[in-house]
């Protein structure tokens, strides 16, 4: 036990509480569309934001004290431990990690290695005796400045190698903590200058990349989502995986479409020129929606500042893409979200999980409503309904179209879109 959190009861669902650290919309078992909340929203707390992150900024550094901030292996267990008092303090049913963030970067390859197996040995026990589950692990090939230039698209192949070999490390150590997915997020995987870049080496090397990552994972048996998370800049100015329709093309390309899914940020929709349901749309239409990052960017800021949720009308509209893609399976509400750096308090911590958690179980059970109404979905399919009598125009040819056109007297009349209307209607949800 340490007494990071001492004073602190865990939290509870009580809808008239008087405190600020309860859930007053969370409850975990309540049922929404006939399945318990947990189960919907499958929330995950970040290992790096929460207990790893010193609170800087581009100006400033550390802001935070945190009893565990150092470069040992005892250090690394103590945040561990404090990492698990929060995740039962909370009932969150899941985490999420880099290796970066559970181990100190040893000297080389085989002392990171080992250190991620004794760290991870370490997590697997608290797992049995009753933590949290593994919702994804991925590895950090952006922090270290090996990286400075990327990882699987190095110009250097024995950065290339690095990067491969510490992934298969953190594909071991997903499997072995029963991790239901397995993350890439290409942090440098881009550019600074195209002067210096061979952008079509670059992309074939991460292509190659991508296909040795699923076939290692297939090989051993890991039988989790492997998911690529999307983002169009920052830190490079240009990364490959930009968003859901650029990493799609991609995957074709490497015939992995059928493999890989996506793990879609909602401020990473915003950097791309999106919103976070455009992203999850798309994703949903081209059947690759695996999971979700649920926290925001500062709309002035326009860079990933990485708040908690707090607009229950966007959330509630990112909940109706997910619904209608059928829910989470092996994903999930992963809190990658940072506390402001002037919120220095253990319950800082505590509060801000709270909140977002509540802010989700709203928009979820606003999004259910709006499925269960029916309007909106109603209206979207009479706007469509002229189709079901003309499907084979798809199949036919110009020709036959025009000779068609002409012998029907086709002279389409065009039709309201009614978006004020359905405006109005999303409203009374939300
Ligand atoms: C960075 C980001 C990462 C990924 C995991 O913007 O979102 O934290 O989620 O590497
Ligand atoms: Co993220």
């Amino acid at each position: 036990m340490t007494d990071f959190f001492a004073g602190i009861d865990p939290v509870t669902f009580d809808p008239n509480a008087a405190d600020d650290l309860s859930y007053r919309h969370y409850d975990a078992d309540e049922l929404v569309m006939g399945k318990r909340m947990e189960d919907h929203l499958r929330f995950a707390v970040a290992w790096w934001h929460s207990f790893a992150w010193p609170g800087g900024d581009p100006f400033g550094g550390q802001t935070f004290e945190r009893p565990w901030f150092g470069e040992t292996m005892e250090l690394a267990k103590l945040k561990a431990d404090a990492a698990f008092e929060m995740f039962a303090l909370l009932g969150q049913p899941y985490y999420c990690f880099h290796d970066a963030d559970i181990r100190p970067e040893g000297a080389d390859f085989a002392e990171n290695t080992a250190r991620l197996d004794e760290i991870t040995d370490y997590m697997g026990q608290k797992m049995e005796a009753g933590g949290p589950k593994l919702l994804w692990g991925t590895a950090n090939l952006f922090s270290h400045r090996r990286y400075m230039a990327g990882a699987a698209t190095n110009p250097d192949p024995d950065v290339f190698a690095f990067a491969a070999a510490t992934v298969k490390t953190c594909i071991d150590a997903t499997k072995k903590l029963g991790g239901e997915n397995y993350v890439l997020w290409g942090g440098r995987e881009g550019y600074e200058t195209l002067l210096n870049t061979d952008l079509a080496k670059e992309r074939e090397q991460a292509g190659r990349f991508l296909c040795m990552v699923v076939d290692y994972a297939r090989k051993i048996g890991f039988d989790g989502t492997i998911l690529i998370e999307p983002k169009p800049q920052e830190p490079t100015k240009h990364q490959y995986d930009y968003d859901v329709a650029t990493v799609y093309g991609f995957l074709k390309d490497f015939g992995l479409e059928g493999e890989v899914k996506m793990n879609l940020e909602q401020g990473h929709a915003i950097l791309a020129g999106h919103s976070f349901e455009h992203e999850l749309a798309m994703a949903r239409a081209l059947g690759i929606f695996g999971s979700i990052d649920m926290n925001r960017n500062d709309y002035q800021s326009g860079w990933d500042t990485d708040q908690f949720p707090d607009n229950v009308p966007e959330v509630a509209r990112a909940y109706y893409e997910i619904l209608q893609a059928g829910g989470f399976t092996t994903g999930g509400t992963n809190f990658d979200a940072k506390l402001r750096r002037q919120s220095l308090d253990p319950v800082d911590l505590i509060a801000a999980h709270v909140g977002a958690m509540d802010v989700c179980a709203r928009g979820l059970k606003a999004a259910a409503a709006m499925i269960e109404g029916g309007e909106l979905e109603a209206a979207r399919a009479k706007r469509y309904a002229g189709w079901d009598a003309k499907a084979d125009l798809l199949t036919s040819d110009l020709g036959a179209i025009a000779a068609r056109v002409e012998k029907e007297g086709i002279n389409p009349r065009p039709a309201s879109g009614r978006q004020e209307r359905l405006e109005n209607i999303l409203n009374r949800y939300v």
